[in-house]
């Protein structure tokens, strides 16, 4: 196989959870430009219809249906439709997620309960539902969605935290159980990329200061800017590509060097440097 062909995904049926938007569809939109089947699911009707008007706007065809992660019923039937309609899943990317951003103190138990069912029992649901097919193919690619949380805490993202963490271990324990059958389950973990569902730590205020949020991130990241969802994109495709077949266990965090660096007097930065930048923040967040 060339060196390009390995990075290629002609054939592959990709799954990406919660892709009508954000990441999952950066994600999706790259796998699609190197050949593979994408489907999708979301949490409602309104979403799937969103994202299938997205993917038709882009020219890539895909399978998308209603299906909530948490629930195993709806997970299950949705990978048995997907077998029937386009074929095996070949490639998952457990990216639907939520946060809450709540003091530990004032958070609900049913608060607490939600991001741990989304954002780590979700990826235990349908990683369950699809490694079967996996083994008995003798090849799979598992990518979880992980976190700067999956390594550093924060002020108000206790459960996001605990399940991004968490997320970490399954992945190296889904790598250490199925790795025998020729199946890798890796993560990427995004630092702060510029989605909806980090709108609310940038928006500006009413007399168009800069969010101190905003500043604290930039003065943290030696690249001084937020991600953007095409600086992800690169990565989704080699984790779920032959390139990487013996690459298992691992974390690999896109975060423009958060993670390598102490960060710096956030008053020292230049703000005049930042133009405001454009996204798509239409949708809404989860607060
Ligand atoms: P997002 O914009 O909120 O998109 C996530 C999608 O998952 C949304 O469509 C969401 O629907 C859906 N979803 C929520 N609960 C679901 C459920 N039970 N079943 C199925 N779908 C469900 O998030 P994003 O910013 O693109 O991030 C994608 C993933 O990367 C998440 O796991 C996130 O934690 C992680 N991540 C993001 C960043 C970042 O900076 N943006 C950084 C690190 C990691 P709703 O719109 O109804 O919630
Ligand atoms: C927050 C953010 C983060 C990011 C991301 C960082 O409130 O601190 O939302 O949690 O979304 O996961 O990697």
């Amino acid at each position: 196989m060339g060196m390009i062909d390995k990075f290629r995904l002609d054939g592959k049926v990709a799954w990406i959870t919660g892709a009508s938007y954000g990441l999952g569809l950066a994600y999706a939109e790259a796998m699609a430009e190197v050949g593979a089947k994408i489907v999708f699911n979301d949490i409602n009707q309104d979403l799937v219809d969103r994202g299938l008007a997205e993917y038709a706007k882009r020219g890539i065809e895909v399978y998308g249906a209603v299906c909530d992660v948490t629930n195993e019923e709806q997970v299950n039937a949705f990978v048995k439709d997907v077998e029937e309609k386009v074929g095996t899943i070949d490639i998952l990317v457990n990216n639907a997620g939520i946060i809450k951003r709540i003091p530990m103190v004032e958070m609900t138990k049913a608060q607490w309960d939600m991001v741990i069912n989304v954002d780590l029992t979700g990826p235990f649901l349908c990683s369950k539902a699809v490694l079967p097919s996996m083994i008995a193919k003798g090849s799979g690619k598992i990518i979880n969605a992980c976190s700067m949380m999956s390594e550093l805490g924060r002020e108000t993202v206790s459960a996001y935290a605990a399940a991004k963490g968490g997320l970490k271990m399954l992945t190296k324990n889904i790598c250490s159980e199925y790795g025998q059958y020729n199946i890798q389950c890796n993560a990427i973990g995004p630092g702060y990329i510029a989605t909806p569902q980090t709108a609310p730590l940038r928006a500006r205020g009413e007399d168009g200061s800069m969010n101190p949020f905003d500043r604290f991130i930039r003065s943290k990241t030696p690249a001084q800017r937020w991600g953007k969802t095409e600086d992800l994109q690169g990565l989704a495709v080699f984790l779920a590509s032959p390139a990487s077949d013996f690459i298992n266990g691992q974390v690999i965090y896109i975060d423009g060097g958060i993670l390598a660096y102490i960060g710096q007097d956030p008053s020292n930065l230049d703000e005049s440097k930042f133009q405001a930048e454009e996204e798509d923040d239409t949708i809404k967040v989860n607060d």
